[in-house]
């Protein structure tokens, strides 16, 4: 790796851990757009939610990355014995609220609202400002997800939003005129096995390295073309519910290098979408067996017009909130949704295009502020779900 990479790679580790994992970025951002010198009190109250637990899901979401932007987050618990047994809902009043806050909490900012829906949802924030200088300010803000998995995507904007810092900027596009990257993303091996599904499985209904297929897809002839593609055949119930994901096998992969990651598809109406799932090999604990874990999770959102082929291409680091949960193999989870219908996939291609920094970035510091010692509670990211 030539300097110039290792100096790419190491930026792009700092910043990304500086943005997902800190609180540093958020609060010198902050205060700089303030000259505020204190960090913000934000006080979550209750979330209610039509599906159940969906609310209290909203609320540590909102409290972990209000906390990673640099904000003073209120412990659960002091919440509710600062209640008092007074019940926060979607018709208590901003006045009443913005009462308890200000005397109870000495909350410079106060969240709550309601997740309406079962899928698609919708959520509504309600936000009052109690620090500014020409008076108290209500918001209601409204976020629509299509689906459970873009919940943690909305709520994550909606605390920048709230705090008024911008979200960060795109840092991939240093990679985009790197000779190097370029050259391993031609030349390097394609870390997914039977790629384009043209091999079969042993038992010859399916393709070879990738999960067995299931109701609803097919492996089929490509119907514009050469050869084979994996096809989902989703129903309106299947479209109305969880969707279908269709996985690869288990891949390698080391984390903190850089992965480029593209496939090709084409939807006759379904809405797409890609998760590229880490995992750590946790060792057995108290009974259970060692297993693997999702620690580490991209989203790719693939767009174009419906009934054409469209190629989508995604960078991406893997890594864990917390170091030793470090994602060491991949599965690519190809995903779709309401509405029903057809997707042909075919081409995933990942690639390593950069190897991992040697040594840690010298921006991380080494241990983590108060208040941050338990991530796993509050980390969305860290989902315990295996496939
Ligand atoms: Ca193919």
């Amino acid at each position: 790796m030539t300097r110039l990479q290792t100096t790419v790679c190491r930026a792009l580790l700092a910043f990304v851990l500086a943005a997902c994992a800190l609180p540093s970025w958020g609060r010198a951002a902050e205060d700089a757009a303030s000259g505020r010198a204190k960090p913000t009190a934000f006080l979550v109250l209750p979330v209610t939610s039509d599906e159940e637990g969906l609310g209290e899901h909203v609320q540590r979401m909102l409290r972990w990355k209000a906390r990673r932007l640099g904000a003073v987050v209120y412990d659960p618990a002091s919440v509710r014995d600062a209640l008092a047994g007074e019940t926060i809902t979607r018709e208590t009043s901003p006045e009443r609220v913005a009462e308890l806050a200000r005397e109870r909490f000495k909350a410079d900012i106060v969240v709550f609202g309601h997740v309406l829906g079962t899928g698609p949802y919708e959520v509504r924030l309600r936000v009052i400002y109690l620090d500014r200088p020409q008076g108290e300010r209500a918001v209601e803000k409204t976020y629509a997800c299509s689906h459970h998995q873009v919940i943690p995507l909305e709520t994550a904007k909606a605390v920048y939003e709230i705090l008024g810092i911008p979200e960060p900027p795109d840092p991939w596009r240093q990679l985009r005129d790197d000779a190097d990257i370029q050259r391993r993303w031609r030349e390097g091996p394609n870390l997914v096995r039977n790629p384009g599904f043209e091999e079969p499985g042993a038992a010859g209904d399916g393709p070879a390295q990738w999960q067995p297929v299931e109701k609803e897809m097919a492996w089929a002839h490509n119907p514009d073309g050469p050869g084979k593609v994996l096809k989902f055949e989703m129903t309106p119930g299947t479209a109305a519910g969880y969707g279908l994901d269709y996985y690869s096998d288990w891949i390698r992969i080391e984390p903190g290098a850089v992965y480029r990651f593209s496939c090709r598809h084409k939807s006759l109406g379904p809405t797409v979408k890609i998760f590229l799932k880490g995992y750590h090999s946790f060792p057995a604990t108290d009974g259970y067996p060692a297993q693997r874990r999702e620690t580490y999770r991209r989203q790719v959102h693939p767009s174009g017009e419906a009934s054409r082929w469209h190629e989508t291409l995604a960078d991406f680091i893997p890594e864990a909130t917390r170091p030793e949960h470090a994602p060491t193999f991949l599965k690519v989870d190809l995903f779709a949704c309401y509405p029903a219908g057809v997707v042909y996939w075919d081409d995933v291609v990942l690639k390593k295009v950069c190897d991992a920094p040697v040594a840690p970035p010298p921006a991380v510091p080494a241990a983590a502020p108060p208040g941050e010692a338990e991530p796993a509670v509050e980390a969305p990211a860290e989902s315990k779900d295996t496939p």
